[in-house]
């Protein structure tokens, strides 16, 4: 058995906050506009976007709007785990921050929850403001990343399908879980995060995770793009990598973060 600590998970953080990472030319990937909240075709789109690439970009404008055309899509959010059990949680720079996502730092590549076998299997990111300098999206492809796991590891990748594949420990205490599961439609879906306290694994399982590491924080397999004011990133929480750049500490960058569709590990 192999201990991740906090060195691990430290040196993830100080990459991604290194100007280097921070800098860089931007994608421009296609936006979806919602002309209505009854607008069929604009979700055919975002639904197969979400099929295709694992993520969506909407102009939808009006936070209301957003989560009615959620609702249509995904059911209704879940609010359990939301401050003040609302149906969204804020993220935006806060001073003594009781979460890292709260701050101005860049966030390491992870799947939303990815450390607990309650998992929601849709995310929205509605941008209220944006910085003025940073806080871009950054996106990596999980039908990207698996080819080059199997490329690299073969038969070996079977491990990370293991329901004790790792044992981590978050602020939400103790558990054993998979990296990679199968989805209903018997495709592959994906748990990752490197912003934990303590991961044990074996030292076969760790190669894997370590090469996820390296392969998610390398700016070649990244997609970037900054969400503008009423754009909504929509993502298949299972089938994509998501983090951010640093952003400036002045100003007030905020995003209202949904989570979708309680999925069991
Ligand atoms: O600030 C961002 O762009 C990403 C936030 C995030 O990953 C989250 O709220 O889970
Ligand atoms: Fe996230």
């Amino acid at each position: 058995m192999i201990e991740l600590n906090k060195n691990y998970f430290s040196s993830i953080s100080a990459q991604v906050n290194d100007p280097s990472y921070n800098q860089g030319e931007l994608d421009d990937p296609t936006v979806i506009y919602f002309e209505n909240v009854s607008d069929t075709d604009a979700y055919s789109r975002v639904e197969s976007a979400l099929q295709v690439d694992g993520f969506s970009l909407l102009q939808i404008n009006d936070i209301d709007k957003v989560e009615t055309i959620t609702k249509k899509l995904f059911g209704a959010p879940l609010c359990d785990r939301n401050p003040g059990n609302k149906p969204y949680a804020k993220v935006q720079r806060e001073d003594k921050a009781k979460y890292y996502v709260n701050s101005h730092f860049a966030q390491p590549m992870h799947t939303d929850e990815g450390y607990t076998t309650r998992f929601p299997r849709f995310a929205a990111l509605y941008c209220a403001e944006s910085a003025l300098l940073g806080g871009d999206s950054i996106i990596v492809r999980l039908d990207s990343l698996y080819p080059q796991l199997i490329k690299q590891f073969g038969e070996k990748v079977k491990l990370l399908f293991n329901n004790d594949a790792v044992t981590v420990e978050t602020g939400l205490g103790i558990e054993k879980k998979p990296i990679l599961f199968y989805l209903d439609d018997g495709s592959v879906g994906i748990s990752y995060s490197a912003t934990l306290h303590k991961m044990l694994c074996s030292e076969e399982v760790f190669e894997l995770f370590d090469y996820i590491t390296k392969y998610a924080h390398s700016r070649y397999n990244q997609l970037r793009f900054k969400l503008k004011p009423g754009q909504t990133l929509l993502f298949d929480n299972s089938k994509i990598l998501h983090g951010r750049t640093a952003f400036t500490r002045n100003g007030s960058r905020l995003l209202y973060r949904y989570w979708f569709k309680d999925t069991k590990l």
